[in-house]
């Protein structure tokens, strides 16, 4: 499809919800032979072996909140995305949550908080957390705003609910900068594709929270983050890995199968990595399906995958809500 057709969208909501589902299998694995995902991924595909459904996580629990906030108010309200946010947390609370934004979303349950971003700066000390949290649900924003400032305020005000260290907003700007150049078609020249988004956030990090942030986490490595998560936690080291992840796969690759087509070799290829598996695989899906669209995604691993079909209702909605907003200007 062209730039911002409804393919696009479903492509990149669908993809974001089956890499989460497909990935969990892996998340927190140090070390995934090809071979094993290619396994997993070929499950799918067998309907006799009726593998029952995939769960989707809290990186789809949490992109369903954005998706039914953005089109129930029409666009970005943080009380009312911060409500659906503890509201599905207490409804669900077993989908896999980090183990500090539970803080958060049990805090932003109270009826007498003042102000809803507060919660999330009292996380780490008052530094807040620069998790990839707030970058695993963040397309919808993408999927919503036509233009490219609202694009960007908006992911990091909906990150911030969470997220308030500037690691973990700025990484939820640069996975909606992502989808959002994906969606108009730009991965078609990747090297365009990289130096637009590089561009962006060097002018997104030219401050002095984001130069002092990006200390913090140096500082917190040492203090064996990496040891004990495994990689890929941090939002500084997911989100580029998950635009790696499409850009390396727009080709075919040594020891994926011939058949797959560029959605599958990025959702294999982001499993094989290890680490943060679903997360990884969700914000790789969401880009590689914003560029590819939904014809790209086995019907097979859509059926497997628990919110598949809800998110395809979904895009239909936003592609309308984001054609009306680029028209209203
Ligand atoms: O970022 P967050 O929502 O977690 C998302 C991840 C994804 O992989 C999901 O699939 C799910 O598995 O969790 O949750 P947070 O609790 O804000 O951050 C995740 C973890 O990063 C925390 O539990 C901490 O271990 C670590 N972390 C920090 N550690 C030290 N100092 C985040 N920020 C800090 C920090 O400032
Ligand atoms: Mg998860
Ligand atoms: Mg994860």
């Amino acid at each position: 499809g062209g730039p911002a057709s409804l393919s696009r969208f479903r492509g990149a909501l669908v993809a974001g919800v089956l890499g989460d589902c497909i990935g969990g299998e892996f998340e927190g694995a140090e070390e995934v032979p090809m071979e094993s995902v290619l396994q997993h991924l070929s499950g799918l595909e067998d309907e006799t072996k009726g593998n029952g459904v995939l769960e989707y996580s809290d990186d789809t629990a949490m992109t369903r909140c954005v998706v039914q906030s953005l089109l129930t108010r029409a666009g970005f309200d943080e009380q009312d995305l911060a409500r659906r946010f503890a509201k599905e947390y207490s409804t669900s609370p077993g989908r896999g949550y980090g183990n500090g934004v539970i803080q958060v979303l049990k805090k932003l349950s109270s009826s007498q908080l003042s102000d809803v971003y507060q919660p999330a700066r009292d996380q780490f000390n008052g530094r807040g957390s620069f998790g990839n949290g707030g970058a695993m649900r963040t397309a919808p924003f993408a999927l919503t705003f036509p233009d490219r400032a609202d694009v960007k305020r908006f992911a990091r005000l909906g990150a911030m609910l969470t997220h308030s260290c500037s690691l973990g907003y700025n990484g939820a700007i640069l996975q909606a900068l992502a989808v959002h150049f994906s969606l108009q078609g730009a991965l078609d020249l990747p090297l365009q594709f990289i130096n637009s988004l590089i561009a962006e956030m060097e002018e997104v990090e030219d401050n002095k929270d984001a130069r002092n942030d990006a200390r913090i986490l140096k500082e917190a490595e040492k203090q064996e983050v990496i040891s004990e998560l495994g990689n890929g936690i941090a939002a500084l080291h997911s989100v580029p890995t998950a635009i790696f992840c499409v850009l390396h796969c727009l080709q075919p690759r040594e020891g994926l199968p011939e058949s797959y087509g560029g959605l599958e070799r990025t959702i294999a290829y982001s499993l094989a990595l290890g680490g943060d598996t679903d997360t990884i695989a969700c914000m790789a899906g969401a880009i590689a399906g914003a560029h590819y669209g939904i014809e790209a995604i086995p019907q097979s691993w859509i059926r497997c995958c628990e919110g598949a079909e809800d998110a395809d209702v979904n895009a239909e909605r936003l592609h309308k809500l984001y054609h009306q907003l680029s028209q209203g200007g």
